[in-house]
């Protein structure tokens, strides 16, 4: 393991007022995403629209990496350049989505576990090649009154910890993304008690698999009301409840915290996100953001698929990167949304 250059990889990913842009839609994904703008999910469309975002001037100063899709790693510009080149030109990290989505835990199951762990290895070779310095793998918990099982816990557990252990033997940083989803009318209170469990089963096996704790990044969801709610925690209850689920389970080694937005409106997540940082406790780890839609809503709303709409596109990214930096010292002000 060439830990010095791991070592240097977490830290440009958690460098201070910087967060991670996620664009590593799979095509399915994507597909939705286009069709709220009308838009037809073809090669050419989702390199443009990629295109637009990685190409934003400034966007380094709030983004250190990007995570990307396989199709993304492999495209190119309008001139011919890879778009990884254009990432690696502002100084910005590439990192790759290497999980293969997810299937149901048993036939007939509500719960999901995750794929992708055949030949991984193997494709790291080529990733590497490709200028990927880290890695993402998501797991996905649903909360009900019954679920997750601890066998779904224990699971998608085993398969994060797995990855991230080949992934450091490769050469790239893993960043291990259990997800707690926000779907459905649950309280704060049971969305703690839920992503408490995952996390101590997560790191239960990160540990055992022998995964270098100072060499990954965690993503995380935020300790958060159901969306069908009908009591929704302020962001001061987010952050309270977000920092104490984290100091109960996250080891002081690892470096980084960086949130996933799961549904979160926009301003909702830099609002959390910097009532996390605005908190006045001392933490062991870096909280920051490792936004996909919270970031990328605003700007695909104002591209529209249009190419007259690039600069309109890149503007509204760059303002919610530039408020998601601020929210990452803290010093983020709603006066701010309308400044910027
Ligand atoms: C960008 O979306 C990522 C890929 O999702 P699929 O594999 O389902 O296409 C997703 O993993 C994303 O990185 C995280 O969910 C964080 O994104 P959000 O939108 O929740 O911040």
């Amino acid at each position: 393991m060439n830990t010095t250059e791991l070592e240097a990889t977490v830290r440009a990913m958690i460098a201070r007022g910087k967060g991670l842009l996620a664009a590593d839609e799979s095509s399915g994904t994507i597909k939705k995403r286009f069709d709220s703008i009308g838009l037809e999910s073809t090669e050419a469309n989702r390199r443009d629209y990629r295109q637009m975002l990685f190409t934003t001037e400034g966007l380094e100063q709030a983004i250190s990496g990007v995570i990307l899709y396989d199709e993304t790693i492999r495209q190119r510009t309008d001139d011919g350049r890879t778009l990884v080149s254009i990432l690696q030109a502002k100084g910005i990290v590439p990192g790759i989505k290497v999980d293969k989505g997810t299937v149901p835990m048993a036939p007939g199951s509500a719960e999901k576990v995750t794929e992708g762990l055949d030949g991984l290895a193997k494709r790291y070779e080529e990733y590497y090649q490709l200028g990927a310095r880290f890695a993402k793998w998501r797991a996905v918990y649903s909360i009900t009154d019954q679920l997750p099982s601890w066998r779904n816990i224990r699971l998608n557990a085993q398969g994060l910890a797995r990855y991230a252990a080949i992934t450091q033997q490769s050469g790239l940083v893993p960043i291990v993304e259990p997800e707690v989803l926000m779907d459905g009318a649950h309280t704060i209170e049971r969305c703690f008690e839920v992503t408490e469990a995952v996390q101590h089963a997560v790191f239960d096996a990160l540990v055992a698999e022998g995964v270098v704790l100072e060499l990954m990044v965690l993503k995380p969801n935020m300790v958060i009301s159901g969306k069908d709610c009908p009591v929704q925690a302020s962001a001061q209850q987010v952050a309270e409840a977000t920092v104490r689920c984290f100091r109960r389970t996250v080891p002081a080694a690892v470096p980084g915290i960086m949130f996933l937005s799961g549904g979160q409106g926009d301003v909702q997540a830099t609002e959390n996100l910097n009532a996390i940082n605005a908190m006045g406790v001392q933490h062991p780890w870096v909280f920051s953001f490792s936004y996909g839609r919270a970031l990328q809503a605003p700007a695909l709303k104002a591209w529209g698929g249009k190419k007259e709409n690039v600069a309109a596109g890149q503007r509204a990214l760059l303002k919610r990167a530039r408020l998601n930096s601020a929210a990452c010292r803290g010093e983020y002000r709603p006066e701010m949304e309308q400044a910027a």
